[in-house]
């Protein structure tokens, strides 16, 4: 039985993974709408790839007979200055989940829950992943600033990059 403390951070988790799967969905609304298409594609995926973040940990919680709790989510941002205000979000959202997952890392062990601390390696490698991914990006976006032309090529990339697809159990 899955201790009551991880539990309830997991819980927490499973909303923030919710919440990053609407976020990157109402950012792939906002570049289809103003004309990106590729970036809306990759973040289309990106929520996706989001939700299985939020279902590995559902399985998870109910696997170790707990039971995993959806509760309320708020609204995200959706109007956006720019493709790059984009991803400067998506960056700092990034920085914020991986700060995250670090307690839970933390939490797990000192509640000396070493399953979970094991099971939360996953979501380490992850988000050092997706923090270098963005990164990429974003230093992409700003070398090439107001150029049409230029942008127009990140978008091209964008539509070719895949995420990484996570196991949901
Ligand atoms: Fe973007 O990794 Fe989950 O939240």
């Amino acid at each position: 039985m899955i201790n009551t403390n991880v539990q309830s951070a997991i819980n927490d988790q499973i909303k923030k993974e919710e919440y990053s799967s609407r976020l990157y969905l109402a950012m792939a609304i906002w570049c289809e709408i103003k004309g990106y298409p590729g970036a809306a594609k990759f973040l289309y995926d990106h929520a996706d790839e989001e939700r299985m973040h939020m279902l590995k940990l559902v399985h998870y919680v109910n696997d170790r007979g707990g039971k995993a709790q959806l509760v309320e989510i708020e609204q995200p941002t959706s109007e956006f200055e720019s493709l790059l205000d984009v991803f400067e979000k998506v960056m700092d959202h990034e920085k914020f989940i991986t700060e995250s997952i670090n307690q839970l890392y933390e939490i797990a062990l000192s509640e000396k829950d070493y399953t979970t601390s094991n099971f939360l390696q996953w979501y380490i490698t992850e988000q050092l992943e997706e923090e270098n991914l963005f990164n990429t990006i974003l230093d992409k976006i700003k070398l090439v600033g107001n150029d049409k032309a230029g942008m127009f090529h990140i978008d091209k990339e964008l539509d070719g990059m895949v995420v990484a697809p996570a196991p949901t159990e």
